[in-house]
């Protein structure tokens, strides 16, 4: 193998691990993915995904066609290992958004057999301040003989579920490690598939670059869903409003909506907030403010469906944003299951991207819905709602979480 070429192996093959794995596969790299679920590894290993992200089964058939991916249950000996796996919530000390890091500790604990002397571990998954550190930690305790012969480096993933592999290539990358050595050796392995910029740091503050530019997001959001319910108050449109303001040069603020959801905006702020409590106001309030929408919604419909006997009500959207399958944490989820076991009516979803096996509760055609439906409350800004006609829907009582039906 060139010397810039590596054995790689990455931990997790989910929306992160099985994009990267690929993606190094195709530029050379001999990688060896592993993933506790049998099925996802059969999968990849046949040359098909199991998840959906555009273009991403194009790249995993030709990095398994190349003979450089490999999908296992079980780690080997390496270069460089990356570990991508979930950090969701867990509770404790009656905290319950604390960081759950029980997969990135088993992950670092299924490869400590296998490390050798200068190999470098990678930590992608998002994480609390000290994560990185504390893998060295379970390292050394593991591997005594290895204590300070094994890198270790915080390298967060920053894309956008929907542009994975554009983004993957194009973003700007930060690169903490817990030594100098680290850093440099990450580096050149990030240069061979990334063209965006390599920025070096130390692991904490990588760690906490990865956060803030979360909590960062969720705190606009928030502006943005408070000022939707001011506007509401006062009987004013908060779009035309936000659009005004924002013509400003130095004015940005994002969109409104049904609440915040996904696996990382809606989760990574409270990984600040647990580790300096007393001085996260403002993230923790942000968080409150998205997360009390999905409620405001509810109530808004419950009083609008007052007026009906029998109302139909018809919920367009389900998924956590526009144009995606992903219905994790998904505020428009939580609005229509609760609206469907409230029994003010009757409840007609409608997802164009979401097949029926995927959603536990029954869906219906958009036409079906818009034809039925008395009340129509719209919940996520797909591509096909932005299409429906305004004089279908003209007699309709409609509530537009995302302000596409104006
Ligand atoms: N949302 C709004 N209004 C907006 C923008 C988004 O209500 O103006 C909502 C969305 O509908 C969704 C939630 O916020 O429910 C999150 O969506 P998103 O598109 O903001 O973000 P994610 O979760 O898909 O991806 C984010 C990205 N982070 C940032 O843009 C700072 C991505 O770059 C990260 O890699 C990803 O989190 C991650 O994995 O951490």
């Amino acid at each position: 193998m060139p010397r810039e070429l590596q054995k790689v192996i990455v931990m997790g093959l989910g929306y992160i691990g099985l994009p990267t794995a690929s993606m190094l596969a195709t530029k050379g790299h001999q990688v060896l993915g592993v993933d506790i679920n049998h099925k996802a590894v059969d999968t990849i290993n046949s040359g098909r995904i199991h998840i959906v992200e555009p273009d991403l089964d194009v790249l995993v058939r030709s990095a398994v066609n190349s003979g450089n991916l490999k999908a296992s249950l079980q780690p080997e000996e390496g270069d460089t290992f990356i570990i991508a796996v979930p950090t969701p919530f867990k509770e404790e000390n009656g905290n319950p958004k604390a960081p759950d890091l029980s997969h990135v500790e088993a992950a670092t604990r299924a490869i400590a057999p296998y490390l050798r002397e200068d190999n470098l571990v990678i930590l992608e998954s998002t994480s609390p301040v000290g994560t990185t550190e504390a893998i060295a930690r379970i390292i050394a305790s593991e591997r005594p003989e290895l204590q300070g012969k094994v890198h270790t480096a915080h390298c967060p993933e920053r894309v956008l579920p929907g542009q994975i592999l554009r983004e993957l290539v194009d973003n700007d990358r930060i690169i903490g490690g817990t030594t100098k050595a680290a850093v440099a050796k990450a580096k050149a392995l990030y240069k061979t598939f990334c063209n965006g910029a390599i920025l070096e740091t130390d692991s904490r503050t990588a760690e906490l670059s990865k956060l803030v530019e979360n909590a960062f997001r969720d705190v606009n959001i928030a502006y943005a869903n408070e000022l939707s319910v001011i506007c509401d108050r006062l009987g004013i449109n908060v779009w035309e409003t936000i659009a005004l303001a924002n013509r400003h040069p130095r004015v940005n603020i994002l969109q409104p909506g049904p609440g915040v959801g996904g696996h990382c905006v809606a989760v990574d702020p409270w990984f600040i907030v647990a580790s300096a409590p007393d001085e996260s106001r403002l993230i923790r309030t942000a968080r409150e403010v998205n997360d009390a929408k999905p409620e405001w919604v509810i109530e808004k419909v419950k009083k609008k469906a007052h007026r009906f006997r029998e109302p139909v009500i018809g919920c367009l959207g389900l998924t956590f944003k526009a144009n995606i399958d992903d219905l994790r944490e998904s505020p428009a989820m939580e609005i229509a299951h609760t609206l469907t076991c409230m029994g003010i009516g009757q409840i007609l979803l409608c997802d164009p991207n979401v097949t029926q096996e995927r959603s536990p509760m029954p869906l219906y055609g958009l036409k079906e819905v818009l034809d039925r439906s008395d009340i129509l409350v719209l919940l996520v800004d797909h591509d096909e709602f932005r299409e429906i006609d305004p004089q279908v829907i003209k007699d309709k009582v409609v509530i537009d979480t995302k302000g596409v039906l104006r």
